[in-house]
């Protein structure tokens, strides 16, 4: 058999409407700005990926620097491990993070993709799991008093064990008063997240930590800025709410830093920024190591495959920001995520869709 190779690749941006807004305490995403990549092989396997921008205003640079990168990509065998040490090296100087690392987590994932349809596998089969059913947390945001309890009892209608919702609001007692009432619809019995996106400054989030402690959360997501390590361990030893991180991680490097530091009672690396599947694989074994429970941030469908064959394997993350451009998007049922039968991760575009969303 020849050997797989790279003949050309594809790169669009697509801004996609999201159902409910993720309102976050430091910004709202109001739309999931998608970069979709292609990447033709000679044996007629199409590996696919997308990355995610937070922001249209990333869409531009993160599709040209993929386009950049098709003379380079040309030619190459479909190795992941061999493409992540190719393009490490030529961004060494320039530095291996930010929209650079998407670009290359866009390619090693698009690249595993093909490997797998090559083998005619399911990607978790590749990896040597089996694809066992993945239990997800439905992922809310600061939605207020009305939409909020609508979508939590809807969630638990649906299934879902646990819900996470995105708290930040000006004042304390408002978050109180949100966390409260989303624990007065679930009840006791299904889990409870919540998610302050890096929004508060030490002091405070020490403060309204120590008010949502009543509520027996399952974790305090990022409470204050995702790099300041030695809060992260402050506030960990305050609490009793275990402490989660790792979405905007760029490195395994990076994780490892904040583990050392004491910053994690949890981690929740992101397949994209963390480098991919690739990435996630290193990622894996460090939490391992260290018998940290390690969740998935957005990214569900990669996320899936990974999760089964992620030794700590804790929550994946339900929020459907790719589901409107995609033929399939991932199925769950009884509260866990289903790894589709299929070759490669199972993704195929909904090209009438991607055509509307274009940008
Ligand atoms: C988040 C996800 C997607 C967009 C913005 C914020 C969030 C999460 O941090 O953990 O879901
Ligand atoms: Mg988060």
């Amino acid at each position: 058999m020849s050997d797989l190779l790279i003949t050309d690749i594809r790169a669009r941006a697509v801004n996609v409407p999201l159902t409910y807004p993720v309102r976050t305490a430091v910004a709202v995403v109001d739309t999931s700005p998608l970069v979709l990549f292609d990447l033709e092989t000679n044996q007629g396997f199409t590996g696919r990926s997308y990355v995610f921008t937070y922001t249209p205003l990333g869409l531009k640079p993160v599709r040209e620097l993929l386009e950049n990168l098709a003379v380079v990509l040309r030619g190459q065998e479909v190795a992941p491990y061999e493409l992540e040490r190719m393009l490490q090296r030529r961004f060494r100087l320039l530095g291996n993070t930010g929209i650079v690392k998407i670009a290359c987590a866009a390619i090693d994932m698009a690249a595993w993709d093909a490997l797998a349809q090559s083998q005619r596998l399911p990607l978790v089969k590749l990896l040597g799991g089996t694809p066992k059913p993945i239990p997800a947390y439905d992922s809310h945001s600061m939605d207020g008093p009305r939409i909020g309890p609508m979508r939590a009892e809807r969630a638990v209608k649906e299934g879902l064990r646990a819900i996470k919702i995105k708290i930040g609001y000006p004042t304390l007692q408002e978050d109180v008063a949100s966390v409260a009432l989303i624990r007065k619809v679930i009840g006791d019995d299904i889990e409870l997240m919540v998610d302050m996106n890096q929004g508060q400054p030490l002091p405070e989030a020490l403060r309204r930590g120590r008010a949502l402690e009543e509520f027996r959360l399952s974790w305090l997501e990022e409470p204050v800025l995702q790099e300041n390590y030695v809060g992260f361990a402050q506030v960990r030893q305050a609490l009793t709410t275990p402490i989660q991180l790792g979405e905007n991680w760029f490195s395994v490097d990076e994780m490892h830093k904040a583990i050392v530091a004491g910053a994690a009672d949890l981690v929740m690396p992101d397949a994209m920024k963390i480098g991919g599947v690739s990435g996630w694989l290193r990622a894996s074994a460090l939490a391992e190591t260290y018998q940290i429970p390690m969740s998935a941030h957005i990214f569900e469908e990669f996320s899936a495959h990974l999760m089964a064959v992620t030794p700590t394997a804790h929550w994946l993350e339900k929020m459907g920001l790719a589901d409107a451009i995609l033929n399939e998007p991932l199925q769950y049922v009884d509260g866990a995520a289903r790894i589709p039968d299929r070759p490669g991760v199972g993704m195929t575009w909904n090209e009438k869709a991607v055509e509307t969303y274009l940008v």
